[in-house]
């Protein structure tokens, strides 16, 4: 086949997720230290493990780890949903995962997907995903619903250029190189943090005494990143770095307790910064008149370890033994009994294979040559197949109801407000039709690359079964 004048999608993720990070580290100075720390840590860890790092180097999994980040950015309406789903496309993300976050224990206005790339070859370049919300409208008050939505409809969170080049991209299925150099640059506009509101403070106060992310998402020209997060292989290591260094980190670690046999996702952040915005002010006419200076919080940092996807039982597994947790009113602060409460979940890759908990990846042992093995089952016991998790790539909700609340002003009743909770099961729906595309089951995209390997598998030692 002929080779295409375009750039891969890859290769434009790679560049945008990169540039994204070179913004944010200027922007966010404790960003940049954090990425610092991270590094150092994952370097000595690399240092004293090294059967790990020749692990993740035959598996093609050391080059993602420098590079690898998710990002988060909240959206005011389904006509912004809509375009910021063909922006990602363009990069190869997909919406993946619903995260209904009006429900407790978050009690928020937004409901969510993760876009993300799916294919294994593109994770391991760079996986570079970034968490959406959208905000509800059946979920803000009636008082300030239409007002909100007035204000959101005056504002295109894209440069005119970049809308130019999304139409581009999807009539010639591609950009060229020149093409896709502009594509990121008029991209990074719409997360870029803007320091002046687009409302008077008097709007402002009005919106955050609703509810904080009401005021993070209405009052401001565009969705500015709040948060870039690297990856650690040793997020205790890290947090007590944090602490070390003088960085406000949150006090404990979302997720699953530390385990022989990393599961899902664990997070940590550090407190959102204070930061000043311009407010303007209109005169008697309603003309715009001057600004005066008022202060916003909603970036922060944060970094995560991943460990393995959970199957639907995996999953089921740990979701009761959570609910076990909070029940007995066991919570992360207490390492230990949290730590103790999870022992029921198998904590050997023998064992969280053998009782299908995670999911895999197999492949042909270097050089191993069949010798009457008919089956893959007798090819692991030979020693001929190995296997490995597969990495969880997406997100935990109660993790992020965590990180939400940590990171916004908690004064505001909205925020903890009981009517924000919505009842009945069309969410998921409602956010498909924004999205304008299929929102992709996490579980499915698992389920099919250990199928893929498992072909490749009987492929290559010319099994029949
Ligand atoms: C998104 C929070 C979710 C995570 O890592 O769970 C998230 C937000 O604060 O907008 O990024
Ligand atoms: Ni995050």
């Amino acid at each position: 086949p002929q080779a295409t004048p375009f750039a891969s999608t890859t290769d434009v993720r790679h560049a945008f997720s990169v540039a994204m990070s070179d913004v944010y580290r200027t922007e966010v100075p404790l960003y940049s230290d954090l990425l610092s720390l991270v590094g150092d840590v994952n370097n000595s860890f690399l240092e004293s493990n090294p059967s790990v790092r020749r692990h993740m180097e035959e598996t093609d999994q050391l080059e993602r780890l420098h590079y690898e980040r998710h990002g988060a950015i909240r959206l005011g309406t389904a006509e912004e949903m809509k375009m910021m789903a063909r922006f990602f496309a363009i990069m190869g993300m997909q919406p993946v995962g619903y995260y209904d976050l009006s429900q407790p224990p978050a009690r928020l206005p937004v409901h969510a997907t993760c876009f993300r790339c799916l294919d294994l070859e593109s994770l391991s370049m760079n996986p570079f995903r970034v968490f959406v919300s959208l905000l509800r409208p059946e979920c803000i008050s009636s008082n300030l619903r239409s007002k909100a939505f007035k204000i959101l409809s005056r504002r295109q969170i894209f440069s005119s250029r970049c809308l130019e080049l999304i139409e581009l991209a999807e009539r010639q299925a591609g950009l060229s190189a020149a093409e896709a150099d502009e594509f990121i640059k008029e991209g990074l506009e719409t997360f870029k943090w803007r320091g002046t509101s687009t409302v008077s403070l008097s709007e402002y106060s009005d919106l955050q005494t609703e509810s904080a992310l009401l005021a993070d998402i209405v009052a401001f020209p565009g969705p500015h990143i709040n948060h870039l997060t690297p990856r650690t292989l040793d997020i205790d290591q890290v947090q007590i770095s944090m602490e070390k260094n003088g960085i406000p980190v949150k006090e404990v670690i979302e997720g699953p307790p530390a385990r022989d046999c990393p599961i899902l996702l664990r997070q940590t952040s550090f407190k959102a910064l204070k930061e000043g915005v311009y407010f303007p002010t209109y005169g008697d006419d309603g003309s715009r008149s001057e600004t005066v200076l008022g202060s916003h919080t909603a970036r922060f940092g944060e970094i995560e370890q991943r460990g393995a996807a959970l199957t639907e039982k995996g999953r089921a597994l740990y979701d009761h033994l959570v609910n076990e947790a909070w029940k007995k009113g066991v919570t992360p602060q207490d390492p230990e009994a949290y730590k103790d409460l999870f022992k029921s979940f198998p904590d050997t890759w023998k064992d969280i294979r053998s009782q299908s908990l995670a999911w895999f990846r197999y492949y042909p042992v270097k050089d191993a040559t069949k010798d009457g093995e008919d089956s893959i089952e007798e090819l692991i016991r030979n020693g001929k197949v190995a296997y490995e998790p597969l990495t969880y790539e997406d997100f935990l909700p109660l993790s992020a109801a965590g990180i939400f609340r940590s990171n916004l002003r908690t004064t505001s009743a909205g925020d903890e407000n009981e009517s924000v909770t919505v009842t009945g099961d069309d969410g998921r729906d409602e956010l498909q039709k924004a999205v304008k595309r299929v929102i992709v089951d996490e579980f499915v995209t698992y389920r099919m690359l250990q199928q893929e390997s498992l072909e490749n598998c009987k492929v290559h030692f010319a099994l029949t079964t």
